[in-house]
């Protein structure tokens, strides 16, 4: 685990990031989580500075990581960009089985969990109790000894530094009263969704999410795509 001293990175890193962006909060979150010195210079979207798109990343996407003169980009390789640099954050398992058992984890939730998110908060669409609940039983087979998180581990590990993103935004529209209270009662209190749901709650209780998601600015975004639909 990650010491209370910044770790230093061999040579500086900068992050390109926005608020209201799950793919660049992977990378944000990672940093966070590990605490590690850097940069961090947010890119309004909407609005792209030429500078980036000249200087940094002519292909204009968050979250692009500046290492040294380095560029590297898309949220999973950043991710693990920043675990492999920082072994000592502990955020890879280093069994090779249960390094495999982490990403399959982390690859249930895109292929379960993702839809979910597409849909009630990119899309803007209230969805379905059923379909948020089927979702989550298909995926909790591969959610095993996540206690408080994969493996065991007493701090957030890469898997879930790839979901959490989704994840609390999920939770941010059911807690936002632009849909029903009904899933997030159910999830809090059937004993079927305890074991998910409490992993959710330390998820979204880390240093790595309460560092880094601008609840705000997020559910103006999300209140913004539902009014417009
Ligand atoms: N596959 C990319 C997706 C990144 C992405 O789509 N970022 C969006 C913001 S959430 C972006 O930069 N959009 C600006 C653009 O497409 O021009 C990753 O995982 O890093």
């Amino acid at each position: 685990m990650a010491s209370l001293k910044a770790l230093v990175p061999p040579k500086p890193i900068t992050l390109y990031s926005s608020v209201v962006c799950p793919w660049a909060a992977r990378t944000w979150i990672v940093l966070t989580q590990a605490n590690v010195e850097f940069e961090y210079v947010e890119i309004d979207l909407k609005n792209k500075p030429e500078w980036f798109l000249k200087e940094v990343n002519p292909g204009g996407k968050v979250p692009t990581l500046k290492y040294g003169d380095d560029i590297i980009i898309e949220s999973a390789i950043t991710t693990e960009f920043v675990a492999d640099l920082f072994p000592e954050a502990q955020l890879i398992p280093r069994d090779p089985f249960l390094r495999a058992q982490s990403r399959l984890m982390a690859d249930r939730f895109s292929e379960f969990l993702f839809p979910i998110y597409r849909e009630v908060y990119y899309s803007g669409n209230p969805g379905s109790d059923a379909k948020i609940f089927d979702a989550i039983d298909k995926f909790l087979p591969y959610l095993k000894d996540a206690k408080p998180f994969f493996g065991g581990s007493d701090h957030l590990t890469l898997a879930e530094i790839l979901i959490a993103p989704f994840l609390s935004r999920i939770y941010l529209v059911l807690e936002s009263g632009l849909v029903g209270d009904e899933t997030l009662k159910t999830l809090a209190s059937d004993p079927k969704y305890e074991y998910f749901n409490t992993w959710a709650q330390n998820i979204l209780a880390t240093p790595g999410l309460k560092g880094t998601f601008d609840k705000t600015a997020n559910l103006a975004w999300v209140k913004e795509r539902y009014a417009s639909v």
